[in-house]
């Protein structure tokens, strides 16, 4: 079965890009099985530069096709922020997982006090890159809209889903079942983007 490596160390990313790419008759495995991956600095201006530097960076490593996944939140009255930094909003030092999930959307909140329901849009941006060992590379990226709650609500997800409430919903992605935010989140959105190049780059089509 033709092989598909996802180029991220973010177990729940990988859950949930595995779930959405489920029904494609590949073998998704995430970079964390194989060895000597060079590590990945992220230090690009935009989603499209790091993606496109996680995807190379794992393609030449393992030889694979592979698809990297760059994404963060953008808050209107930050004027963008955190963006590209979402993951290190609150500071590199705190340890990675639910500690720091915490503390960067506590930082928001924070940062969010006094500012009215009406001005508390915000969207998730996901950027992929796909690339092949020949040296082809393909970007498509999705958006899903939302507002900032005013309190955590719920345990599911990651990252910032506990503050998010994408537009149509009234609880946040945390909240929410996991199949309702795989049907509309920004990743689901830009894989489904993908999905045309995945099985171009396979030979499904
Ligand atoms: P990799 O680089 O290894 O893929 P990462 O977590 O560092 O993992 P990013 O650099 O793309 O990934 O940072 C994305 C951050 O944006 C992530 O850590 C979350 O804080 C936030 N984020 C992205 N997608 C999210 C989602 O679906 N729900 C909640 N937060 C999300």
């Amino acid at each position: 079965m033709p092989r598909l490596v996802l180029a991220t160390s973010n177990h729940s990313k990988i859950q949930e890009i595995k779930g959405i790419l489920d029904a494609l008759p590949i073998e998704v495995v995430a970079s964390s099985e194989y060895k000597g991956i060079p590590d990945i600095i992220e230090d690009g201006e935009t989603f499209e530069d790091n993606a496109i530097c996680k995807a190379i960076t794992v393609t030449k490593a393992t030889g694979e096709v592979s698809l990297a996944d760059d994404s963060g939140l953008e808050v209107d009255a930050l004027h963008g922020a955190p963006g590209v930094y979402s993951a290190r909003f609150a500071g590199e030092n705190i340890p990675l997982g639910k500690e720091r999930d915490r503390a960067n959307y506590e930082k928001l909140l924070q940062l969010l006090k006094g500012v009215k329901d009406g001005k508390r849009t915000a969207r998730f941006r996901c950027v992929i890159a796909i690339a092949a060992p020949g040296g082809k590379i393909n970007l498509v990226q999705g958006v899903c809209e939302g507002k900032i709650g005013f309190l955590p609500d719920g345990t599911g997800g990651f990252g910032y889903d506990p503050v998010f409430i994408p537009n149509g919903q009234n609880r946040s992605f945390a909240a929410l079942p996991q199949d309702i935010k795989n049907t509309i989140s920004h990743r689901a959105r830009a894989l489904k983007a993908s999905l045309p190049i995945i099985k171009g780059f396979f030979h499904l089509i």
